[in-house]
C-alpha cells in the first residue's frame, strides 16, 4: 500500500460536495490527516503511551473511527504485556480495506481485529481503553450522548477514553482567532487557499466541533469520574476521561 501519496483532492475547482471517506480519500489519507492536524504525530504517538499505562490484563481496546489505523499501531508497537486485544472499527471499507493490507505484514496482526461497522453498532466490552481520535465530530450531534453512555457502560473501571476532536470557542473572537491560525498552518503546509476553502465548505455540514466545555459536560454526564484536556493546538484538543 502506498500511503505517502500527496493530498490534492482540492486543488482544483470542484463541484461542492459533502465530504465523504471513499477511497480517493483513503488514497491519500496519512499525508492528509498529517498536514491538516496540527499536533497529530504526537497525539497518536502519546495514544501508544497512555495505551501502554492503562492497558489492563485480559482487556479490550477499542479505536472507533481507525480510518488506516495510525492509532492501533501505535498502541500495538507501546503496549509491552500480550494478554490484550485491540478492536478497531471504521465504516468506510475503503479505510478498513487499506488497513487491513497493511496489517498483512504487521507483527501485531494477531493482536488487532478489525471491524467494518458503524460505532453506534459495535459492542464495547472488558474496555480498559477506549479511543476516539477526531471521529465523534463526524457522528451526528444527537447521537454524541448515547454513544458516550455506551461506551461508559463498556469499560473497566479505572479504564480510560480518549477523545480528540475539531474543537469549537465559545467566544467568537477567540474562535475566529484560532480558525485563522488554523489556517495559516495549512498554508504552511503547502495548502493553497482554493484547497484550504474547498475543504471547509466539503466539512461544513459534515464535521460538527463542539466546545471543549461541552465535550465534558457530556462525558460527565455519562458517568466518567473525571475529564481534563492533555492536548490542545489552535482549534484541535485532545481529552482524557477516567472511569
Ligand atoms: C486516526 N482515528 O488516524 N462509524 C465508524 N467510523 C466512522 C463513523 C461511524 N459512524 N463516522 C466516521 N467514521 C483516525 C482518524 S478520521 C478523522 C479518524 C478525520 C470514520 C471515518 O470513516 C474516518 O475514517 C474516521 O472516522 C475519521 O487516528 O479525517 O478528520
Amino acid at each position: 500500500m502506498d500511503n505517502s501519496k500527496q493530498d490534492k483532492i482540492y486543488a482544483s475547482t470542484r463541484p461542492r460536495q459533502d465530504f465523504v471517506f471513499d477511497a480517493s480519500v483513503a488514497d491519500v489519507f496519512t499525508d492528509m490527516i498529517n498536514r491538516s492536524v496540527p499536533g497529530y504525530a504526537t497525539i497518536i504517538s502519546m495514544i501508544g503511551v497512555l495505551a501502554n499505562r492503562y492497558c489492563s490484563p485480559g482487556s479490550t481496546i477499542y479505536d472507533l473511527g481507525c480510518s488506516l489505523g495510525g492509532a492501533t499501531m501505535s498502541m500495538a508497537h507501546h503496549i509491552e504485556r500480550q494478554d490484550y486485544k485491540i478492536v478497531a472499527v471504521d465504516n468506510s471499507e475503503a479505510m478498513i480495506s487499506r488497513f487491513e493490507k497493511s496489517l498483512e505484514s504487521s507483527a501485531k496482526k494477531q493482536q488487532i481485529e478489525l471491524l467494518c461497522a458503524d460505532i453506534a453498532d459495535v459492542e464495547i466490552r472488558d474496555a480498559s481503553v477506549v479511543v476516539l481520535n477526531f471521529t465523534l465530530q463526524f457522528i451526528a450531534q444527537e447521537r454524541r450522548e448515547q454513544l458516550m453512555r455506551r461506551i461508559y457502560s463498556g469499560m473497566k473501571p479505572g479504564g480510560i477514553l480518549i477523545l480528540s476532536e475539531k474543537i469549537k470557542l465559545a467566544d467568537a473572537d477567540l474562535n475566529a482567532l484560532l480558525i485563522d491560525m488554523y489556517h495559516q498552518f495549512k498554508q504552511a503546509q503547502g495548502y493553497s487557499e482554493l484547497e484550504i476553502s474547498q475543504k471547509r465548505s466539503a466539512l461544513e455540514n459534515v464535521l460538527i466541533p463542539e466546545t471543549i466545555a461541552q465535550h465534558k459536560t457530556r462525558l460527565l454526564d455519562a458517568g466518567f469520574a473525571s475529564v481534563d484536556s492533555w492536548f490542545q493546538c489552535f482549534n484541535f484538543a485532545s481529552m482524557i476521561a477516567f472511569k
